[in-house]
């Protein structure tokens, strides 16, 4: 879900029925297993790099690491945010957003001027925060489709893999692929 030049999209999509039925036999530590995996795959891809390396420009569209590191904090945080407020009548911010291409800017504007071990620090902060609260949260809410009107009937899960689980792998497939084309 990349627009070419641009970070991806992060806006939930329609899944193709057979998807739908993998999420559907899941369950909630399932979830939580594949958001710690992917949050391990990306630590992986940041192996070795240095603070300079990370600064760098350009490694996904015009973005350094550090601006990918800042967009998945952002992004997890409304995540955080939204699995918080979520009620059947009121879908969360980031569900609502029309432009994501929009958003990931504004955020990009926010984040660039904040100093590194900020930007790693919440990197991993929001993290663990997401991670406690999916341990706290309610299965049922996570994992059954007709619960949030607003997901279109998929599961609030889908809305955790989305922001965070897929989202992470995805760019730690485009930081792999960067190190590779700079000989990293
Ligand atoms: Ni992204």
């Amino acid at each position: 879900m990349h627009t070419p030049g641009l970070p991806h999209a992060v806006q939930p999509r329609l899944t193709p029925y057979a998807a739908q039925a993998i999420i559907h036999s899941v369950s909630k530590q399932d979830i939580i297993q594949e958001v710690k995996e992917a949050r391990a795959s990306l630590l992986q891809a940041l192996d070795g790099l240095s603070e300079e390396h990370m600064r760098r420009a350009g490694a996904v569209g015009i973005w350094s690491i550090k601006d990918v590191l800042a967009h998945l904090a952002a992004c997890e945080s409304e995540l955080v945010t939204a699995l918080n407020q979520a009620s059947p009548r009121h879908a969360p911010a980031i569900v609502e957003i029309e432009d994501q291409d929009e958003w990931n800017d504004e955020q990009y504007h926010i984040s660039v001027r904040r100093p590194f071990n900020l930007v790693w620090d919440d990197f991993q902060q929001v993290h663990l925060i997401l991670l406690q609260m999916l341990e706290d949260y309610p299965e049922r809410n996570l994992m059954d489709n007709r619960r949030f009107p607003w997901m279109e009937g998929e599961p609030l899960a889908y809305l955790v893999q989305e922001l965070a689980s897929w989202h992470e792998q995805d760019h730690a497939e485009d930081i792999c692929a960067w190190r590779e084309q700079q000989g990293l």
